[in-house]
């Protein structure tokens, strides 16, 4: 670790880096080298820069500096995976941090702040290091292109300590005319969006080999992207919208259209957007797939990463299918248009089309998952232990009554806004949230021994579109993961209670996680929490979907099951306070701390003469009748959850 911080806390003074020759600089930047060091004077924070022999850069920089870069197209991400491989090399961290300097004038941003991420992620020498919220590094990529006009104009005019935040409508993207848009405020939240790109970049599918390799990462692609298409399914629910439909057919128009509204600030453009009836166009060639091998050699493949057993002959359908969803607007770039936002894993869960595509992506995976054997009552069941009552709580509400209503939040975007005046200009936006509740579970172990189990609770909605009950069939893929978590029942326990709260979700991190900031950290503070793959995590205020104003029925499903087939072996999370999203991003240098299949009991068919949840459940599992009440309310901002609100206003 240096003895100089070298991310410097942003604020009233800059960091800058003191490097040790004109042959860091850029060409452009060279003759205006001793006014630059005049320009960042005394009230700069100064960062040593060792010498070093600069790196080949020949492979990254074939893209160009002013060019949208996209990780889906195999040509970026080679040049991607090659900046990687240059900035894990370094063999100390002062090496590392010129390495960096040295190549982030050179080479196009995106692609930079990418490959520095996942080499932060995962060199030994960074990982406890902070690295700033993407929301603030490319705020762009997350908020409505205009607020940053009115944002530097704020900047330029008003003095730090007298802005007011940028009020950023929840309705900008498009009016009530289109049905889709009910859900827009799932697919553009900016928590939902910062965690797809967190997870991509602890699961990259292509960079060295021993960063793309860890445990179980094709079943991990399956069961989050499987979650997520879930989840969206449940929030269409509550809208009055049907489920998704698989895009299959890659020759017939696109009915969603979809108009971002984003900055792409590199290009100087605005993303394109895709109306409604697009086309797409290619050559028409054939993608083979086939189910050998298992979820996990399947997700790989399908993806796809280097993991691939065979890119060449299986393709590469999913990552080829964002960019060609993100080009029908202008197919043969006649008029010279960038990449729409399904181009990049920042930007494309906004689209309704990412989730069309990955249905299609996760009927692969379902069909493969239909040939495996069913589960029987006996792998399911857990002798001696059987649940007697289980109920939710949330303050304010009737038991089983949970309860939605929007929230203003503040992002401070000035780390977006380059060479423009100091301190911070505040968007506000409005998200989502839920009252927190617990949930409480009656157990009796008729056992003469204690019983170590896992609790596995999961949400699904209890009616399909026409207000029917919903067949077994259906709903297993409608279950969303709520929580995870090991118990233990003692010895020929009667009603034994445990507890738990909504915060303690193995799938979310807090509100100040998904926004981290560096001033949240007490200044002086030794020890750097293991911040960065502690980015990656549903964001705690979308854990419940909206619910409705009638109160949108569902069903609660808790199970305990048999430890014996749970448990994994050497899992060491000492050093990682982040265990939280394990569901959903893993332990880091862990096995995946769970040895059943992801999304169990649900990702299997139910065995023969179950149709219905009820016939499905065991004596160890139970359902509860849940009601969502969404209040259409919206709370203001309070001061001490706005991160970095108090610190710098
Ligand atoms: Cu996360 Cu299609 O994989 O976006």
């Amino acid at each position: 670790r240096p003895s100089e911080p070298f991310f410097v806390p942003k604020g009233e003074r800059k960091g800058v880096f003191d490097i040790p020759n004109n042959d860091f600089l850029v060409d452009r930047f060279r003759p205006i080298a001793d006014d630059l060091q005049s320009r960042f004077g005394e009230d700069s924070v100064r960062v040593p820069v060792s010498d070093i022999t600069p790196p080949d850069l020949t492979v990254p920089l074939q893209l160009g500096r002013h060019d949208n870069f996209c990780l889906f197209l195999p040509y970026h991400r080679e040049m991607a995976s090659r900046l990687i491989e240059i900035l894990m090399e370094p063999q100390n961290i002062n090496d590392f941090v010129s390495t960096a300097v040295y190549v982030r004038d050179r080479i196009n941003p995106y692609m930079f702040v990418y490959a520095l991420s996942v080499a932060v992620l995962h060199r030994q020498d960074t990982r406890n290091l902070e690295i700033p919220p993407l929301v603030e590094m490319l705020p762009n990529k997350f908020v409505d292109g205009s607020s940053f006009f009115r944002a530097r104009e704020m900047a330029n005019v008003v003095p730090g300590g007298s802005r007011t935040p940028i009020e950023i409508p929840r309705d900008y993207t498009a009016s009530d005319l289109d049905p889709e848009h009910r859900v827009a405020y799932f697919r553009e939240d900016v928590g939902i969006n910062l965690h797809h790109w967190h997870w991509h970049l602890i699961f990259p599918f292509q960079a060295p080999r021993a960063i793309v390799d860890k445990d179980r990462r094709g079943e991990i692609f399956y069961y989050m992207h499987q979650q997520i298409t879930s989840r969206y399914n449940f929030e269409r629910l509550c809208n009055n919208l049907g489920r998704v439909k698989r895009l299959t057919d890659l020759r017939t128009p696109i009915a969603e259209g979809y108009f971002p509204k984003l900055d792409s600030l590199v290009a100087s453009r605005t993303y394109p957007p895709r109306p409604s009836g697009a086309l797409l166009q290619e050559r028409g060639e054939n993608v083979d797939l086939t189910e050998e091998g298992g979820i996990d050699v399947l997700g790989n493949m399908v993806e796809a990463s280097i993991l691939s057993v065979n890119q060449n002959f299986y393709g590469n359908l999913h990552n080829l299918g964002h960019f060609l969803l993100a080009l029908p607007h202008d197919p043969d770039n006649r008029h010279l248009e960038s990449f729409g936002v399904m181009g990049d894993p920042t930007t494309a869960m906004r689209d309704p089309v990412f989730y069309r595509w990955h249905a299609y992506m996760d009927d692969i995976f379902q069909t493969h998952k239909r040939t495996l054997p069913r589960y029987t009552t006996d792998q399911l069941g857990y002798s001696g232990i059987r649940i007697t009552n289980v109920e939710v709580n949330a303050e304010g509400c009737a038991k089983n009554d949970l309860r939605t209503f929007w929230q203003q939040v503040d992002v401070d975007l000035s780390r977006g806004l380059d060479f423009m005046p100091r301190g911070s200009v505040f968007a506000r936006l409005t998200q989502l949230q839920h009252t927190p509740f617990s949930y409480r579970i009656e157990v009796n172990n008729s056992n003469n021994a204690e019983r170590v189990g896992t609790v596995r609770i999961f949400l699904s909605p209890k009616f399909d579109e026409r207000g029917t009950p919903m067949s077994f069939r259906d709903q297993r893929h409608l279950f969303i993961e709520l929580d995870k978590f090991r118990t233990t029942i003692p010895a020929n326990a009667r009603a034994q209670v445990i507890e738990r709260q909504s915060t303690s979700s193995s799938i979310t991190i807090p509100f100040t996680r998904t926004f981290r900031d560096l001033e949240a950290r007490p200044t002086g503070q030794g020890s750097l929490d293991a911040f960065n793959y502690c980015g990656c995590g549903w964001p705690q205020h979308m854990l419940i979907p909206k619910g409705s104003p009638e109160g949108f029925p569902c069903h609660l499903f808790v199970m305990i099951s048999n430890i014996d087939g749970d448990r994994v072996e050497g899992i060491n999370n000492e050093d990682g306070a982040c265990t939280e999203a394990q569901s959903f991003c893993g332990i880091r240098d862990n096995r995946y701390p769970d040895r059943r299949a992801m999304g169990y009991p649900f990702d299997r068919e139910a065995r023969t003469g179950v149709d219905t949840l009820q016939q499905f459940i065991t004596p160890n599992m139970a359902v509860a009748d849940v009601r969502i009440l969404f209040c259409d309310f919206t709370e203001p901002v309070q001061s001490n959850q706005s991160t970095s609100n108090e610190l710098n206003m």
